[in-house]
């Protein structure tokens, strides 16, 4: 494994600096912008409000696990959280120190939305499923993008820079960490469903070195979603390190940027505050930049475009900022297996197979088939299904409160979950199984208000020019996942980053020439 890109030495922006490259974020929109910027001969400073994560903690590891959560688990809060809620509909959160942890579970009234925090963003707390999208739907989502030039060379580029690797098959059918995976594929079989293997960027020849106990455990010890201690390509093992070797790198961390606003003379003038390891906010900073990269998600770039165009910081973009956002149709759920049905005492946390239904009208679906690791045999299927859900919500800003409030509704879940509903009712049906209802609240089967998987708010060919540039602010570019209209069917890093790609090689051949 290559070493971190945060190892790399560093500078923090002081107040009153002037950069010509500012990138807001960084993840996958963030780090593709940073190496294809630094390759260029382009200093340039990432802005990063998450901390990072390259010094272990008082356990002598870095990431916290997943069964006994701790400080480092969860962002500015007083107790953990995780998608899975509830064992038996008791609640599983557990008290916690405020501290500035990896996984934020962002709350908007209709639905809460899962992102990682820190330098590598995403990539830190995901599963590391890379699947390039089917290209019929590619091309239905984004039209104005030639899928030819997508599919020949930014998705190989993509899977080549993220360090993507596919499982032995051999070692997959053998292995007891995938007996959870083996039983949801014969299950779906079973129903006629079809399955495939997905792709990762967790290493699997090291995973399988975990498993002949050569070198410590992390997806095999239930590692994931508060981070993976050993095996995982994060961002900042690939794009980031790659950026930070060029030299011209700077990533300042627990900075949030707060505004961006053109600057008297030339360039845009960026306000961040800065927070220390409790949140608490220590300075504020104003910092000028030449152009400004806007890579903070769906979310967070959504949330400051929006609140930007209303406070008449930047009042010319467009009324289609903030439009266009979708869950992905993301629903979990989860079967209970027979007790003939076992998934397994041992489970790695990284998925390799999903349920392909996505071409059937009446029920498109993607579904993971996701593991429970616990360390027990507990007998559950977990799914994480993606749907065609069609429903959109929109980033509002709200004077009362000064703050960006997402306008969706729990109702709007309802399409997905008939449509996972549709798969996994005949899927019960033929095994004789049912939905668990103890997981994601009392009495409830269906994970639906969450999502791992935000996209959109900021539109590519939409509220962007066709390459992410807004064109009302020369030297302002969208470079992240809300460019990508709310759904892609699959899990989206390697069409955020693939689509990065496409955009910063435009823009700098076209605009920093
Ligand atoms: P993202 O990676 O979220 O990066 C944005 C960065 O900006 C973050 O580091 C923020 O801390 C930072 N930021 C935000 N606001 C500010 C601000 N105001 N100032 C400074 N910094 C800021 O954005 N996707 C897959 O394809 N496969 C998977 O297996 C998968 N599993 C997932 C599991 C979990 C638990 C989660 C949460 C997500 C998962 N995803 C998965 C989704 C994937 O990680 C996500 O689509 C990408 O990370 C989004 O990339 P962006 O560059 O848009």
């Amino acid at each position: 494994m290559p070493a971190a890109a945060s190892a790399s030495p560093r500078r923090a922006l002081s107040d009153g600096d002037r950069v010509p490259a500012l990138v807001i974020g960084s993840g996958y929109g963030g780090a593709v912008t940073a190496l294809r910027l630094t390759q260029a001969g382009i200093p340039t400073q990432i802005v990063e409000m998450g901390r990072s994560w390259d010094a272990p903690g008082r356990d002598g590891t870095t990431f916290s696990g997943m069964l006994i959560p701790d400080y480092r688990s969860t962002w500015l809060s007083d107790q953990t959280d995780q998608p899975v809620s509830n064992i038996m509909g008791i609640g599983i959160k557990m008290p916690t120190e405020r501290y500035v942890g990896i996984l934020d579970g962002e709350r908007f009234s209709g639905i809460k939305v899962y992102q990682g925090r820190g330098v590598g963003g995403g990539s830190l707390v995901n599963g590391g499923m890379a699947v390039t999208p089917k290209r019929h739907f590619f091309e239905e989502i984004l039209p104005s993008v030639d899928s030819d030039e997508m599919y020949d060379k930014y998705f190989p580029r993509a899977n080549t820079g993220l360090g993507v690797n596919h499982i032995d098959k051999e070692w997959f059918e053998s292995t007891p960490w995938y007996q959870f995976a083996r039983s949801g594929r014969n299950s779906a079989h079973d129903s006629g469903f079809s399955t495939s293997f997905v792709p990762n960027v967790y290493d699997f020849e090291y995973m399988k070195r975990e498993a002949a106990g050569e070198v410590p455990k992390s997806a095999l010890g239930g590692e994931v979603i508060y981070g993976n201690n050993a095996g995982k390509n994060s961002l900042d093992k690939t794009y980031l390190a790659q950026a930070a070797a060029t030299g011209n790198l700077s990533i300042t961390t627990l900075h949030r940027v707060t505004k961006v606003e053109p600057a008297s003379g030339t360039g845009y003038s960026v306000t961040m505050e800065q927070i220390d390891e409790q949140g608490n906010i220590i300075a504020t900073k104003v910092v000028a930049a030449d152009r400004v990269f806007f890579a903070a998600g769906s979310v967070g770039t959504s949330k400051l475009l929006v609140s930007m165009k209303a406070q008449g910081n930047l009042p010319n973009l467009p009324s289609q900022v903030g439009e266009g956002w979708g869950n992905n149709g993301n629903i979990m759920l989860a079967r209970a297996n027979h007790m003939s049905d076992p998934t397994g005492f041992n489970q790695s946390t990284i998925p390799t197979l999903g349920i392909d239904n996505w071409d059937d009208p009446t029920a498109p679906v993607f579904a993971e088939i996701a593991p429970m690791p616990s360390g027990i045999e507990t007998f559950i299927a977990m799914y994480l299904a993606i749907t065609k859900n069609p429903e959109r919500g929109r980033f509002l800003f709200n004077p009362s409160t000064g703050k960006v409030d997402l306008s969706w509704a729990v109702s709007q879940n309802q399409p997905g979950i008939d449509m996972a509903r549709a798969v996994f009712d005949k899927i019960n049906k033929k095994e004789g199984t049912g939905y668990r209802t103890d997981l994601f609240g009392l009495h409830k089967e269906f994970g639906d208000e969450f999502t791992y998987h935000p996209l959109g708010g900021c539109l590519l060919n939409s509220a962007t020019d066709n390459f992410g540039r807004l064109p009302e602010y020369p030297g302002l570019y969208v470079v992240d996942g809300s460019l990508v209209p709310g759904n892609v069917g699959v899990n989206p890093f390697v069409t955020i980053t693939a689509l990065a790609e496409r955009n910063m090689e435009k823009i700098i051949s076209t605009d920093l020439a």
